[in-house]
């Protein structure tokens, strides 16, 4: 009897932009990462509003999927993949989002690329919206700002949804949906940066566009999830988190609170809209202390009543603390650091390593929403070097990921209902936050780096030799 059930959706994730490059291939306008160029752990990326000459735009070759899919695919199908989490260009589909007619060319790409997935036997899970919006509607709307984008958005949803019913089943609607509940998450998902140029994060903010834009997303999310469940009733339609565990740093009451007031706004406010069907009171009581004051429309928490999700997936990379002492340490993280934790270690990049907090996230998603879950994303960036024998001898990738299994184990032996795993970036590929290619989180590495030089060639690593087996063995066989 293994802990994971037979059906278990092993797999890996990916995102369009960070892998695909053929930016401007068959018709595909820009969307906002095009317009990000290269950085580091010390110095950050820019947005730039025209693309400048000489400048290296990581998403414009990224890896190269658009012509080494096959390829690609065929490794994946090695490793025994159940599942390829991997999202849609917008801007392949719609160039600028406000066409009348889809791109053909782009659609068939997807074709190309859900049908070698079939023919392996591999489930396609699609984000519809990572981090991908068309940069024309930044100019031109503000991005999320304005619920004009609503309506772009559901008429791209239905084009996806009608051309590949009889291929993709499984849907998540927003990638990190609240990355837009943390200050300076405007970029990414939201992405209301009409007219700027500068850094990545952004240092200015604002609140109550921010938590507007949300909205617009929450409403556009419930309409196609609705829309999806009348016509289409084989499809299983999810939503996707990006959950930052925070803990007490303390157990002094006021961190405590502290703390718990901070889960409720970056981790459950989200999920309890997309689950729950409506917004929270503690998250009104936030925007009130805010001086917030969010746009609705006639009709707007009718239609989040009635686009509830199917299925509740999300990603996990590190925990941190919270506390009430302004003078204690922070780290780094994923969109969002917190206070050290003095009981772990942390990732070349600053992000903690903690796999009990996997077990103990699992538990309290599943606790409170009772729904199928999964694990989209997880895993360590890290910096691969090639071994005097000319391989990537990458344990610590490894261990990472044996770590995390066996607590995803221990979540299911508590009763968590866990449909799937896709660890992220199972291909070597652009990091979202630097845009660096030396933060690597493959199983297969690629030969591309953060110069744009590389002959973009594969090759497997010992994890993939690894994950293949603990696949083989439906999560047995960790050793
Ligand atoms: C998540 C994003 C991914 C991915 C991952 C790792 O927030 O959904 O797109 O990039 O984090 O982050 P990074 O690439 O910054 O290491």
């Amino acid at each position: 009897m293994t802990v994971f059930r037979k059906e278990f959706l092993w797999g890996g994730a990916t995102a369009a932009n960070q892998c695909e490059g053929a930016w401007d291939v068959d018709g595909k306008g820009p969307s906002v990462p095009d317009m990000m160029t290269g950085g580091s752990y010390t110095t950050p990326r820019r947005i730039t509003r025209q693309t400048e000459e000489g400048t290296y735009y990581p998403s414009h070759e990224a890896i190269d999927f658009y012509h080494h899919y096959e390829e690609d695919i065929a490794l994946f199908a090695e490793m025994g993949f159940r599942c390829f989490r991997l999202s849609i260009n917008w801007t392949r589909i719609f160039p600028t989002g406000e066409e009348e007619e889809p791109n053909e060319a782009g659609l068939a790409f997807y074709d190309r690329v859900f049908d070698c997935c079939r023919k392996y036997d591999i489930e396609p899970l699609v984000t519809i919206s990572h981090y991908e919006l068309p940069y024309a509607l930044v100019e031109k709307y503000n991005g999320w700002a304005d619920r004009r984008v609503i309506d772009c958005y559901e008429k791209y949803c239905k084009v996806l949804f009608r051309r590949y019913r009889d291929k993709v089943k499984l849907w998540l609607t927003f990638n990190e949906i609240n990355c837009a509940a943390f200050p300076g998450g405007a970029v990414l998902g939201v992405s209301t940066i009409r007219g700027y140029s500068g850094s990545f994060p952004m240092d200015d903010d604002d609140p109550a566009e921010r938590f507007l834009a949300l909205h617009h997303q929450f409403v556009a999310s419930a309409r196609v999830v609705r829309y999806a469940h009348e016509h289409y009733p084989e499809f299983k339609m999810g939503n996707m988190i990006c959950f930052l565990a925070a803990y007490p740093y303390s157990c002094h009451p006021d961190d405590m609170i502290k703390t718990q007031k901070h889960m409720q706004m970056m981790n459950w406010f989200c999920g309890d809209v997309q689950v729950r069907g409506e917004y929270p009171g503690y998250a009104k009581r936030y925007f009130e202390e805010h001086g917030i004051r969010i746009r609705m429309e006639e009709g707007d928490l009718e239609e989040i009543k009635h686009g509830t999700v199917d299925f509740y997936t999300f990603s996990y990379y590190m925990s941190s603390c919270v506390s009430t002492d302004p003078s204690l340490e922070h780290t780094g993280g994923n969109l969002m650091g917190g206070v050290k934790n003095p009981w772990l270690k942390a990732s070349d990049w600053g992000w903690q390593i903690d796999p009990k907090g996997l077990r103990w996230t699992l538990n309290e998603i599943y606790d409170r929403y009772r729904i199928p879950l999964m694990v989209v994303e997880n895993g360590l960036g890290a910096y691969d070097e090639k071994d005097a024998d000319g391989k990537i001898h990458d344990s610590y990738r490894i261990d990472y990921l044996r770590q995390h299994i066996e607590q995803m184990k221990e979540a299911v032996s508590d009763g968590v209902d866990l449909m799937g795993y896709t660890p992220w970036g199972c291909i070597d590929l652009v990091s979202a936050s630097t845009g660096e290619m030396a933060k690597r989180y493959g199983f297969i590495y690629v030969n591309k780096f953060d110069d744009g030089t590389g002959d973009l060639s594969r090759e497997r690593k010992d994890s993939f030799y690894w994950y293949q087996k603990v696949i083989e063995s439906n999560g047995e066989d960790l050793s």
